[in-house]
């Protein structure tokens, strides 16, 4: 994870060398925090970007300090204990201001990334797809624009101070920056065509879905929550899974068979606390995939202590309300079932007793859910009766599809079908409908 950003050198002056046997980057985290808070998703995000973490420090404060982040005696009494874990990097729990990086950076004299950067390198590193390596980069620049303008704001401050926008109060900074950021913005600009272009491939795929009529479901949930792995086990697809943060970034969906009935499931980018802002607007397309589902599955690790399972809960609601899926039809899916003890087994019974406790490993509680699932598209099923002609064969197998069982009669006009359809769906073959007996 080097720290590059434009207007400075890939390379900093404090990069570290490599050592041997050693982590080569060695982080010092420090937070700034109302209450007691525990670093160890810090650690995890770290450990996923190949760093290591070499100490930590929490400051109880009501809010960061505007100009440091840490209140300035921490930070001196943060310089020797750097020096003591022999640290090359200092990362912090919250996005900092350009201004309090900068003085960060300047007073211990250790490059400073902050908890988006983090993040962001590490969605950088996972990005396969075209689409997802754009986006990605669209965020990183985004993020680069808003210090770049924190610091030109500031130099056009030391201007106006020699002389109200008189002779030398250009500085070449100032001009240098002027540059970064026109190209930044040509960048962003290209990069957004560029976007535009690949998700017209996406949406035409969508649409041969939608024209498939097919009801779908959305994986929604905190990343590592075992997304991926429930929509294996719903499928038989063969996503990748790994123990890391951030594994997933590109959607993908498949169809699977519920009683008769095929519904389509998709897997997509998982969630965080303090998500940066720069990637649900850079994500807005891939995220659109959970907002146009008819269901969604809010997939939770309960594996978690209850303060964190309700804590990730949270995190993940307020990016769905976010992004404006607020109130779709969900389940909660309590997941990794198989490493809970007895107790907690029931603990989680009576806190969250309208979720589905499974195992996406182990396969435990699959067919409840399946059931719920199923369910859920059953509460909104209608009766319909159409009258389809006989030349509409692709109608006729796309309804089996969707009505699992249904009655046929041939008559001499077309098939008369009689059949149980999600309203939604229903509406899609009114104009098959007869005497009124339609949707
Ligand atoms: N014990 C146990 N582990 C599970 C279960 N489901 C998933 N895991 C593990 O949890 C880790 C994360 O699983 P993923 O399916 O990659 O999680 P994800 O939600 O897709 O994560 P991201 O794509 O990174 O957001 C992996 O190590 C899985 O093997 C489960 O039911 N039980
Ligand atoms: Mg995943």
């Amino acid at each position: 994870m080097e720290k590059s950003r434009s207007g400075r050198t890939a390379q900093s002056r404090y990069a570290p060398q490599p050592t041997e046997g050693r982590a080569r980057q060695r982080a010092f985290v420090v937070a700034a925090s109302p209450e007691p808070t525990d670093l160890a998703e810090m650690r995890e995000l770290l450990r996923t970007a190949g760093v290591a973490t070499v100490g930590e420090v929490v400051q109880i404060r009501d809010k960061p300090h505007p100009n440091l982040y840490l209140g300035p005696g921490k930070v001196d009494e943060l310089a020797p204990l750097l020096k003591e874990a022999d640290a090359n990097l200092i990362v912090t729990d919250d996005e900092l201001s350009p201004r309090q990086e900068r003085n960060l950076e300047k007073q211990l004299e250790l490059p400073v990334l902050d908890r988006t950067a983090v993040i962001l390198d590490i969605f950088a590193g996972h990005a396969h797809s075209a689409e997802g390596k754009l986006q990605v980069e669209l965020a990183q620049l985004e993020y680069n624009m808003a210090r770049m303008r924190g610091l030109w704001t500031h130099l056009e401050r030391l201007g106006a101070g020699r002389g109200v926008g008189g002779i030398g109060t250009r500085g070449p900074g100032e001009s240098q920056i002027e540059t970064d950021r026109r190209l930044a913005r040509d960048r962003i600009t290209a990069l957004r065509r560029r976007l535009d272009h690949v998700r017209s491939n996406r949406a035409v795929q969508r649409a041969e879905r939608e024209r498939a009529h097919l009801p779908s479901v959305a994986l929604a949930g905190y990343t590592n929550a075992g997304k991926s792995t429930l929509l294996n086990a719903l499928t038989g697809a063969e996503v990748g899974v790994r123990d890391r943060l951030f594994h997933t970034l590109d959607p993908t969906t498949r169809t699977t068979r519920v009683q008769g009935r095929t519904y389509l499931v998709t897997d997509t980018v998982g969630f965080i606390r303090k998500l940066p802002h720069q990637l649900v607007d850079a994500f807005a397309a891939t995220l659109e995939e959970t907002k146009r589902a008819d269901l969604l599955l809010h997939v939770v690790d309960a594996s978690a202590p209850e303060e964190e399972l309700l804590a990730m809960t949270r995190a993940v609601d307020d990016v769905l309300e976010e992004i404006g899926v607020g109130d779709q039809p969900r389940i909660l899916v309590l997941n990794k079932a198989d490493v809970l003890d007895a107790d907690r087994r029931r603990e989680l019974a009576f806190r969250h007793p309208e979720a589905a406790l499974v195992s996406a490993l182990s396969g435990e509680g699959l067919d409840e859910l399946q059931e719920r699932i199923a369910d859920e598209f059953e509460r909104t099923l209608c009766d319909v009766e159409l009258l389809v002609p006989f030349s509409e064969g692709g109608t006729l197998s796309e309804l089996h599809d969707l009505a699992g069982d249904l009655e046929r009669t041939e008559t001499p006009d077309g098939v008369r079908i009689q059949a149980r359809l999600p309203s939604v769906i229903a509406e899609r073959f009114d104009r098959y409908a007869v005497n009124g007996a339609g949707p």
